[in-house]
């Protein structure tokens, strides 16, 4: 046996202390339709549908109304198949694995014929042992059965009790009992996404041949220890050995920059061996822990971590390391009853400021690193830290956890099951306890993750009912529940990952949760735990409808998308808010019209007679409401931080519905399919701000709170200022004495009752005037201009249509529409002319507030914008260095006016 085994290694001489060759699947693959009708070539990584469209079988499916034309393809059981060649001489190697980071969903895989295993989970990995059946050419094949008929299988196979919901509300367009198999659940439709339940090879596959021994993976977590005030590093590695013998060597970890290096024997006894390893950081060097985004550095250190072992076989594996920690803290409070619920990074409280993640498109296979980054890239630059990876979707791909370490973005980490009750039956179970340990040892040394979460909603939709299940049978469906989520997705979890915590649901209660038996009777409890809230109904102005909870981790209003987008996936009938179109792409039941309620109880609904027109500012109107509901939330969130107000209140978290969207539709996003900035984002980048002065009544007194993320106090001047509608020149302005703004708290910083305001201030009405105020010091401007809407806009008197030109620097250009940039613009109001400068795609009318720091008068949409820059600029129109997009905007909405902040980047620390 040994001399074989030298042999083999010398016969592999090229890879001199490699056991390892692999032969990769991607590429090109042949796939058919169940009665062969259809055959096609299709890329793998990839899936039918886009395979389909490549070869222009079908059209865009995102195109009108092809989700349900298209629903015959995920209807159909398809098959991939392959011939290959294995480059090596494969009957050289003592073990042969077959390898697939992820299938979708329900396949049967042959190799030459032989059925070598199923699969039946789109989250888990799978190896297949292929050693007696490998040979120099192969063909292999993976016959799919289709997810929806699978679902409805299992379905019916549950005979002892129902597990509801069987389907989707009808205005979704869904397919039912997506609960029943372990695939993305939002695709078999949302109320903001379409279904399409694809089939595929959604990730990597590869042919992996080894001799001796192989490592199958390595894992590592940095764990601080506080009584000896030093990091240490715990390392998993995880080896196959063939060798019929123990194989001896040493493992040699080194991160050079902290000077530290350790070396250790291993003995490695045949069979699947996991090494553990811990590591000491040098005392000596400080580290730099990893901070979220706003409050410091993203330092990591390269790790490279050695294998010698006999036989001169060497691995050599390199990471990045981050160190931090979190906790999360659940403790009484002071006047309230209940208990705390925010997170503690390196020993700092912090606020998260962000939002909720879906996947980024029906198609995983179109989710490029590049559109990831544009995504990513924008939550920062809106002062998010944090997203939560919503339960309905996918465990993201490894790029967006390193974009999230790398940007310092947060990550509440769902468990992929939402909205809906689950079976718990053994082979269910066995399958979810594979696909949570995977993807647990997949992602666990992200430093972005901060925590874990079971599930979205299920405690909600078991507790308050959702299904109408009778009392009698609720504790069987609590104990499925505790089995599911507590007995095994936890155990798992905390067994493996002890740097973080574990929640079992959002919203839940944490503790209190917990001291009910893991549910509780009213998981949305102000005094604990996160909660989710949406009210489409009362008006979003007034602060006093929001719940003062500890934690909101999902809230929002709908909106359109631009024009600009839906124009690409829709034909000029469509082109009106009532048409079948408008309706098919809501799946929000009476969406359309809530939008227009909510929006009619500010701003004049639109008037044109011009359909197209018509339509776009309904659209328009719809942004502007949505971002002005998500402003007045979100503020009242972060002012609520430091506060306890008849028993509710330190709300220390504002996770808004939703980042982004799947396709081209109406949504909570504040991003669009693609990832043009919606008018809520350039919002979000100002409500979000480090430092913000935030402004409300009650009670006709106007008050205006100062919040800080910053980590440490801050001197301000803060300057009110009181504008008329008719006017760029404000009307009266006053500035405080210095004031101190605490570090990391809402502090008061100013109180005047309305009617005192208007006095002093000339001719001002509510009707008339509008209020600004911006954070300063030393001539600095420390915060985005924020402003506080007196009355109505729709009342509002004074307002002018607004006539603007600008010209884009043909630098943008070639950037537009997706990048945020600077154009050069002019305005006439009354006569008078001003310009300034303004970010494209976008408002305007942010310039005019930048030179005067208050609106002038309704403006257009940004569609004119972008639109007729990116045509100039296709025609070529532009000459290097020079203005070379000139537009005009004409008037557009009465009324729907709002004041959009200088855009500035906000320092992370006060200025000394
Ligand atoms: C929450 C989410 C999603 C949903 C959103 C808007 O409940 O968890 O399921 O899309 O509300 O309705």
């Amino acid at each position: 046996m040994r001399l074989r085994l030298l042999l083999l290694l010398a016969v592999c001489g090229a890879a001199a202390g490699a056991a390892v060759r692999t032969l990769s699947l991607r590429g090109r693959w042949r796939i058919r339709s169940g009665n062969g009708s259809l055959e096609l070539p299709g890329d793998v990584p990839g899936c039918v549908h886009t395979a389909l469209l490549q070869q222009n079988l079908i059209q865009d499916p995102y195109y009108r109304f092809n989700d349900l034309n298209y629903r015959w393809i995920s209807l159909d059981n398809w098959t991939y198949s392959k011939e290959f060649k294995i480059p090596f001489d494969i009957s050289k190697w003592q073990k042969v694995n077959l390898i697939f980071e992820g299938v979708d969903t329900v396949t049967k895989v042959l190799l030459n014929d032989v059925t070598i295993g199923e699969t039946d989970n789109m989250f888990k990995r799978y190896s297949f042992d292929v050693t007696s059946v490998v040979r120099d050419v192969n063909s292999i094949e993976l016959r799919f059965q289709s997810p929806v008929l699978y679902a409805a299988q299992q379905s019916k196979a549950h005979t002892r009790y129902e597990v509801p919901p069987d389907c989707p509300p009808v205005v979704q367009k869904g397919e039912c009992h997506v609960n029943f198999i372990r695939k993305e659940q939002c695709s078999f439709g949302w109320d903001w996404g379409p279904s399409f339940p694809t089939q595929g090879i959604w990730k990597d596959v590869r042919v992996e041949a080894y001799n001796f021994c192989q490592l199958n993976y390595f894992t590592f977590s940095p764990i601080y220890d506080a009584g000896a005030q030093e990091w240490n590093l715990e390392i998993e590695s995880s080896f196959d050995v063939v060798s019929s013998k123990p194989v001896y060597g040493h493992v040699m970890v080194a991160l050079p920059k902290l000077q530290t290096q350790q070396t250790q024997g291993i003995e490695l006894q045949p069979g699947e061996r996991v090494v553990e390893l811990f590591v000491k950081i040098n005392k000596n060097i400080s580290v730099e822990t990893w901070w979220p985004h706003g409050h410091g550095n993203q330092t990591g250190y390269n790790m490279t971590i050695l294998f010698e072992l006999e036989e001169g076989l060497s691995i050599e594996k390199s990471a990045k390391v981050y160190f931090r920690t979190v906790e999360l803290i659940e403790e009484p409070i002071k006047g309230s009853p209940g208990l705390s619920f925010y997170f503690k990074i390196n020993g700092l409280p912090i606020f998260l400021k962000g939002s909720n993640w879906i996947p980024a498109d029906s198609f995983q296979d179109r989710v490029t690193s590049d559109l990831l980054r544009l995504l990513l890239q924008s939550a920062v630059d809106a002062n998010m830290n944090t997203l939560r990876v919503w339960g309905g979707g996918v465990y993201e791909q490894d790029k967006f956890y390193e974009l999230c370490d790398e940007l310092g973005i947060m990550v509440w980490q769902d468990f992929m099951f939402a909205c809906a009750l689950y079976p718990a039956g053994q082979g269910f179970v066995d399958s979810v306890r594979a696909e949570v340990a995977y993807q647990v040892r997949r992602l666990k040394s992200h430093p972005s993750i901060i925590t874990w979460s079971g599930n979205n909603e299920n405690e909600a939709a078991l507790m308050m009912n959702w299904y109408g299940i009778h009392i009698s049978d609720l504790p069987t469906y609590i104990n499925d529940y505790v089995t599911l989520y507590v007995k095994n997705i936890r155990e798992i979890v905390l067994t493996a990952d002890k740097t973080r915590p574990f929640i079992t649901s959002s919203p839940t209660n944490g503790a209190e949760s917990v001291a009910e038996g893991w549910v509780s009777h009213n998981p949305y409890d102000k005094h604990f735990g996160d909660v989710h809230f949406y009210d489409y109904i009362s008006d979003c102005w007034n602060w006093k409808i929001f719940p003062k909870a500890r934690f909101v981790s999902e809230y929002g209003y709908q909106s359109w998308p631009s024009f600009s987008t839906l124009e690409k996936i829709s034909s000029e009938e469509d082109w009106s808010y009532g048409s079948r179109f408008s309706l098919h792409r809501q799946h929000h039941a009476d969406g359309n019209t809530e939008m227009l309620l909510q929006a009619g109880l500010h701003f004049k609904l639109p008037q044109s007679k011009d359909p197209l027109r018509s339509f776009k500012d309904t659209i328009y109107l719809t942004q502007v409401m949505q971002a002005q509901c998500v402003k007045t939330q979100t503020e009242f969130y972060r002012r609520s931080r430091s506060q306890v107000v008849q028993g509710e209140g330190h709300t220390m978290g504002a996770l808004y519905w939703q980042l982004n969207d799947i396709w081209q539709a109406p949504s909570w996003a504040s991003l669009e399919y693609g990832g043009k900035w919606k008018m809520l984002h350039y919002f979000a980048r100002h409500f979000f701000a480090p430092l913000l002065p935030v402004g409300f009544e009650n009670q006709d007194v106007f008050f205006i709170y100062g919040v800080s993320d910053l980590r440490s106090d801050c001197n301000v001047t803060l300057t009110v200022r009181l504008h008329a509608w008719s006017s760029l020149e404000p009307l009266c302005s006053r500035r405080t004495r210095r004031l101190v703004m605490k570090a990391g708290k809402a502090t008061l910083l100013y109180e005047e009752p309305v009617p005192r305001l208007l006095k002093t201030c000339g001719k001002c009405t509510r009707q008339r005037c509008v209020v600004s105020f911006h954070l300063s010091a030393a001539g600095q401007l420390l915060s985005p201009t924020n402003y506080h809407f007196l009355s109505s806009l729709k009342e509002a008197v004074g307002l002018h249509k607004a006539h603007i030109t600008f010209s884009v620097p043909a630098t943008l250009l070639s950037r537009l529409p997706s990048v945020v940039g600077l154009v050069q613009w002019k305005e006439r109001l009354r006569g008078h002319h001003h310009e300034g400068s303004a970010v494209v795609p976008g408002s305007i009318l942010g310039a005019s507030l930048q030179r005067s720091g208050v609106l002038s008068s309704s403006l257009t949409s940004e569609e004119t914008i972008g639109r007729s820059c990116a045509r100039s600029c296709s025609q070529g129109a532009s000459e290097p260095g020079r203005p070379s997009c000139l537009g005009t905007t004409a008037g557009g909405v009465k009324g729907a006016a709002f004041l959009v902040p200088p855009s500035v980047d906000f320092s992370e620390t006060c200025p000394s």
